[in-house]
């Protein structure tokens, strides 16, 4: 016999959370819970405002058609929408038991650029240090000069940059200009730099900095493929759909010999913690990028390991649709 919950969680935002020029105040997702018999496991359904073309209350919709669906003991889902796929194909997963325990909960810690800062947070942290920068939010000058700081501060440092589009050729010129070129190969990668691919390719082989494709990974037509100064591709299963379809996107990566980074689309602790188990399973040579926990001000359902953050627990949760 199966049966199913959906709930809706809404928690409260760090005052400085911004995506694409509009303040985040709450995160508003939902939880999926399927039970069958003995077997149980839970997803997270949260299409991120800016990012996500669905909108939660459609995918509120096509979750409870799927849950139906679901209880009435039909397998066949409808993954149109990448957050109700990926959320469903998680709680399948689970209930399963083909998503394993085991989780990567190592993070590139979010850098602001302050080098005494990111010094003591990587020192607190075990094995590899990888941190991550946003660049192209000031001056790319600016940002060159910060980049060049902290490599130089830190001989054990590798960076990940994230520029998201930001930058015209010549701006990203302003920013390469100011990275020491022996410090260049301790860039991991350089998200997205410019406004086109083709000026973001063409910066990669002039500069010797390494990029990775984020948005591009999302847009209809790409084709994961190896490319002079491509590093590495991100995936942020919430954004890109089931299971199913990251393991396939992996998969290709690694064929091609690119890196590919899990990575957080601002999931709560439930959908983080799978984020997680997910990079142990598939790229378990990566370091995840996970480190969005501490821009919200609650856990929900399941915990991170040392998170002081409150733990909101189901029964707390408004439910939105419920079948036994
Ligand atoms: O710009 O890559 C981004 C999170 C939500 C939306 C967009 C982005 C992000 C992150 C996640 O940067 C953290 C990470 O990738 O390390
Ligand atoms: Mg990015």
């Amino acid at each position: 016999m199966r049966s199913a919950t959906i709930y809706r969680y809404s928690v409260p935002m760090d005052a400085g959370v911004i995506l694409r020029n509009q303040r985040l105040k709450t995160r508003d997702g939902l939880l999926i819970h399927l039970v069958d018999g003995a077997l149980q496991g839970w997803g997270e359904i949260a299409p991120l405002p800016q990012f996500s073309l669905e909108t939660l209350e459609q995918a509120q919709a096509v979750a409870i058609a799927n849950a139906e669906c679901w209880t009435s003991g039909r397998d066949e889902l409808d993954e149109s929408l990448p957050s109700v796929a990926f959320g469903f194909s998680c709680a399948v997963a689970e209930l399963q038991q083909r998503l394993p325990q085991q989780a990567d909960y190592r993070k590139a810690p979010l850098c602001t650029g302050d080098p005494d800062e990111l010094f003591d947070m990587l020192s607190a942290l075990p094995g590899e240090k990888v941190a991550k920068v946003k660049v192209g939010l000031y001056e790319a000058v600016r940002d060159g000069m910060v980049v060049n700081v902290l490599l130089e501060a830190m001989p054990d440092l590798t960076l990940r940059l994230d520029a998201n589009r930001s930058w015209t050729r010549s701006k990203a010129d302003g920013f390469a200009k100011y990275v020491n070129p022996a410090l260049r190969g301790r860039i991991a990668f350089l998200e997205e730099p410019c406004k086109t691919r083709e000026e973001s390719r063409d910066f990669a082989k002039e500069t010797g900095i390494a990029i990775a494709w984020d948005e591009s990974v999302r847009e209809s037509g790409f084709v994961v493929q190896a490319e002079p100064g491509l590093a590495a591709i991100v995936i942020k299963p919430t954004l890109t759909g089931s299971l199913a379809r990251c393991q396939q996107l992996i998969e290709q990566a690694h064929a091609a010999g690119l890196v590919a980074v899990i990575s957080s689309s601002i999931e709560s602790s439930l959908g983080l913690t799978q984020l997680a188990r997910m990079a142990a399973w598939l790229t378990p040579n990566t370091v995840p990028g996970l480190d969005t926990l501490d821009l919200m001000q609650a856990q929900v359902v399941r915990s991170w390991p040392q998170s002081p953050l409150t733990l909101l627990a189901a029964e707390q949760l408004d439910v939105v649709w419920h079948r036994v």
